[in-house]
């Protein structure tokens, strides 16, 4: 794109996903703001370039992750899906789509990793280093840069001398691997490790599955769509879905049913769950009783529901106990359920093994495979790490951002993420992040939330340059006080007792705490929005304004 080291940016992003994108398309084409994307791979899609791991789908249904823009997706020549839970090449193609509509491509600048950024105060500009050697200068700093940018691999001593080939689903290679006939090893079943388990069962010779935490998969129930089907429709409630999404604890079409599963008989309940469970997908987590994630006797019922079917799958009996337990592991749902197809027939065939790691852990990678305790040495040609990601704060604390204290993010939130209103950090002035944490990143669909927390940027971007705002951060109070609210609203509930990447929980180190805003995709709109309509001042946020820069 048409950017120079002299250029000075009203707003700079970093990365091109469904927020990225959607942030360029307005900031630029509605607001007029000069504005530019940096993106480290070479094309759009975010999370959905990198992950292309065989399996690699999405798990919100058509049309939920998608934007609601009709210029994208109305009428004959509008974007049409293929799938019910599209794949990542599909997801592609639609950025693909989106670029043309929206023309937005020739204000990103691909193969462009952001290394550091310093505040200046006197001019009120940010000074961006890229790691190809470029230095940029922007009024505001807009780091899109997803939950899931940075991957977490296990520290196990001895990856280096391993002589097979290693990957993690999120860095699979352009070209592909073949693993046909060959002896590969999954670590990980959460939503990743369950997708590519199913997936390359039947192709690879022999496929071990490290397992440290049973999943609580949900039968997906795929289809296809004909074009036909598709503007039917289209006609019939896409709109409606695109409203209801605002409306809803986790911006999907649907949300928790008023009843309380406490107040309910055994009959009623099991009627209750076959009637979720029959409709598929998310319905079983997010349909569910409103005391699901409070109560955990409700929980255990849902549980023991889930078990019961599961189980009928479980063709292997000594599979019974470890990958459906009596005991749950943890709180139903309180880790993020894969949506699969034929999880549990994969894990049954002959030539799928599984080790638990709760029982024989790792204890080193060896030339040849993996060494568990106890001496058992497994070889393999190919390692697949699916073990997730330093997830929300990661793609954030990973580049080297200083406030004007000359502290980084990333030593700033060493004891715990600091995050007014999900997207404002004190002392780092003139930055904002979205799908960070301390908003409802884990609970809201990428897409639904690209909008809605996008949309409060983009508004407020346009009364700070109507305003001449040139200066504003988070105060430490306001802050503080987010935090709190954050972190007391999720203690209430059954995921803070669970260690999952919602909890940072998930990479050794980090502090467990809550990474999400967990009363639900209105209430935080709501938050957000009165903050706004208090003309973004006094209590919770903190300007310089001075008049005539701009
Ligand atoms: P997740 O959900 O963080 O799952 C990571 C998996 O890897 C999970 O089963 C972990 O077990 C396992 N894991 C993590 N560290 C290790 C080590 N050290 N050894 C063995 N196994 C390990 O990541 P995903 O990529 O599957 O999904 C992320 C999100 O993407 C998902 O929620 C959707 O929103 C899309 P654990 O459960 O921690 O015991």
């Amino acid at each position: 794109p048409n950017i120079n080291d002299h250029e000075e940016l009203d707003a700079l992003i970093i990365g091109a996903g469904f927020f990225g994108v959607y942030q360029l398309h307005h900031l630029r084409d509605s607001i007029g703001l000069r504005t530019k994307i940096f993106e480290a791979a070479p094309d759009f899609a975010g999370i959905w370039y990198w992950n292309r791991y065989p399996g690699a789908r999405v798990d919100s249904d058509v049309p939920v992750y998608e934007f609601s823009d009709p210029k994208i997706w109305k009428g004959k020549n509008g974007w049409k899906w293929k799938e019910r839970y599209p794949g990542w090449e599909e997801l592609r193609s639609y950025f693909k789509f989106v670029d043309e509509r929206w023309g937005l491509r020739r204000d990103v600048r691909f193969n462009t990793r952001v290394k550091g950024a310093q505040f200046d105060e006197d001019t009120k500009l940010w000074r961006v280093q890229t790691e190809d050697g470029m230095t940029v200068k922007t009024r505001f700093l807009i780091l899109c840069t997803g939950f899931g940018s940075k991957p977490y691999v296990p520290s196990y001593p001895g990856l280096g001398t391993f002589e097979g080939k290693w990957y993690h689903t999120a860095r699979w290679p352009q070209e592909g691997v073949r693993l046909e006939g060959k002896r590969v090893a999954v670590f990980g079943t959460g939503a990743t490790g369950v997708q590519v388990i199913q997936e390359i069962a039947a192709k690879v010779g022999e496929l071990t599955v490290f397992q440290r935490t049973p999943n609580m998969a949900l039968p997906m129930k795929q289809c296809t769509f004909t074009d036909k089907e598709l503007d039917k429709m289209k006609e019939g409630y896409y709109e409606e879905i695109f409203e209801k999404r605002k409306t809803t604890f986790a911006g999907f079409p649907i949300t928790f049913d008023p009843k309380e599963g406490a107040s309910e008989s055994p009959e009623q309940q099991t009627a209750f769950f076959e009637n979720i469970w029959e409709k598929g997908g998310f319905n079983f987590w997010l349909s569910t009783y409103s005391d699901m994630y409070v109560s955990e006797e409700v929980n255990n019922e849902a549980y023991a529901f889930w078990r019961k079917k599961v189980l009928q799958r479980i063709t292997k009996p000594e599979l019974r106990e470890k990958l459906a337990p009596e005991k749950p592991p943890h709180a139903f749902g309180t880790k993020r359920p894969s949506l699969e197809r034929t999880f549990y027939e994969k894990m049954c065939q002959d030539n799928v093994m599984l080790v638990d790691l709760k029982e024989t852990p790792v204890e080193e990678i060896t030339p040849k495979g993996v060494r568990t305790s106890g001496g058992k040495e497994y070889e393999f040609d190919v390692i697949v790490f699916a073990t997730g990601f330093d997830a929300i704060t990661g793609g954030i604390t990973n580049i080297d951002i200083k406030g004007t204290h000359g502290k980084s993010i990333e030593e700033v939130w060493k004891p715990g993420a600091r995050a007014y209103l999900g997207m404002s950090t004190a002392h780092f002035p003139n930055l904002f992040f979205l799908y960070g944490p301390q908003a409802p990143t884990a609970f809201c669909n990428g897409a639904t939330c690209a909008e809605l927390q996008g949309q409060w940027m983009i508004d407020f971007m346009a009364h700070a340059f109507r305003n001449n705002i040139t200066r504003i951060e988070a105060t430490e109070e306001a802050e503080e006080k987010w935090k709190v609210k954050v972190n007391e609203s999720t203690g209430k509930t059954l995921f803070a007792k669970t260690d999952s990447w919602y909890m940072g929980a998930n990479v050794p180190g980090k502090v467990k705490e809550s990474l999400n805003w967990t009363n639900g995709v209105p209430e935080y709109v709501k938050e957000i929005e009165e903050v706004a309509s208090r003309g973004y001042e006094g209590l919770f946020m903190y300007f310089d304004i001075l008049a005539d820069t701009f």
